[in-house]
């Protein structure tokens, strides 16, 4: 399928999802969005696709938010749908069976930071620049910002950028836990595809129950998370990746997962 808000490509089993609008700095509108949840269908559906890596066209931006020209004159009713609308093409991109690198290559602002905050992790140029303006704007975060936010970097940190609307630069963001990583800009694409090469080697099944135990952890008790890791772990060890795994280990090889 073509697509015009987006950029789809796929390389030895890495895809790349670019947001494509760089004269409105790559800002979430309806076509964009529709567009991104048929394309993470279409990724969700190829085993051969081991990692996705999103980021943005340009230098400018990744994404600088929701397009605010689409929704300044949004009735309350309309503007309820679209942020449901934002908020479940968000998660299915959380929920991919697969993990999600965020290359934030510029301007993370407002659903733009929502959207990088839904991925598994993030590295950063070093130009990069975070934030949730929306107070700024007469409005609140609508894509999920109030509540990933202070899961990742707690609530009191969340809560000042949130009511102040302020930017971070990517060496703010890395010292405060949002980004794991920043690199010079001329090598972000480079670092992300080597962490994501790394990761693309390790076993589809073991990295899809890592990343679920980690994603429902996160809403749920000590308890009931324990449980689900150790489920998880039961049926990794079943597999024959963990077969492959285990005995490359003791034969002093390195493995190769099929996937099994
Ligand atoms: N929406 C639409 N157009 C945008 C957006 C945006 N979010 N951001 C930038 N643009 C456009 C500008 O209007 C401008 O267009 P034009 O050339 O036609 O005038 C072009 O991109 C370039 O922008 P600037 O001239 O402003 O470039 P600067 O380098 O001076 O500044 C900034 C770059 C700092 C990124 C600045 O453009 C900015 O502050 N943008 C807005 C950031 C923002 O407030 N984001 C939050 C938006 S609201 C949101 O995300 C809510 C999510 C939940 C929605 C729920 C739905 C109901």
């Amino acid at each position: 399928m073509s697509y015009e808000c987006i950029v789809l490509t796929v390389d030895n089993g890495l895809a790349t999802l670019t947001f494509d609008r760089p004269k409105a700095m790559n800002a979430l509108n309806g076509a964009l969005l529709r567009e991104l949840s048929s394309a993470l269908q279409t990724i969700a559906a190829d085993e051969e696709i081991r990692v996705l890596v999103l980021t943005g066209a340009g230098d400018k931006a990744f994404v600088a938010g929701a397009d605010i020209k689409e929704i300044q004159h949004l009735t309350p009713l309309a503007a309820r749908h679209f942020a449901q609308f934002g908020q479940a093409v968000i998660d299915q991109l959380q929920q991919l069976p697969i993990p999600v690198i965020a290359a934030v290559n510029g301007y993370a602002l407002g659903g733009g930071c929502e959207m990088a905050l839904a991925c598994d992790f993030i590295y950063a140029s070093e130009t990069a620049t975070f934030g949730l303006p929306e107070i700024s704007l007469g409005i609140i975060p609508g894509f999920g910002g109030t509540q990933r936010l202070p899961r990742l970097i707690g609530a009191n940190l969340a809560r000042e950028l949130i009511f102040t609307g302020k930017f971070l630069s990517a060496a703010e963001a890395k010292a405060i836990g949002l980004v794991n990583t920043c690199l010079p800009a001329d090598q972000l694409m480079a670092g992300v595809y080597e962490v994501a090469r790394n990761i693309a080697r390790k076993g589809r099944a073991s990295l899809q129950t890592a990343k679920e135990a980690v994603r429902q952890g996160l809403n749920c008790d000590l308890k009931t998370g324990l449980a689900i890791e150790r489920d998880g772990f039961a049926l990794c060890l079943a597999s024959s990746d963990a077969q492959e795994g285990t005995t490359a280990f003791l034969e002093k090889r390195k493995a190769v997962f099929n996937g099994g």
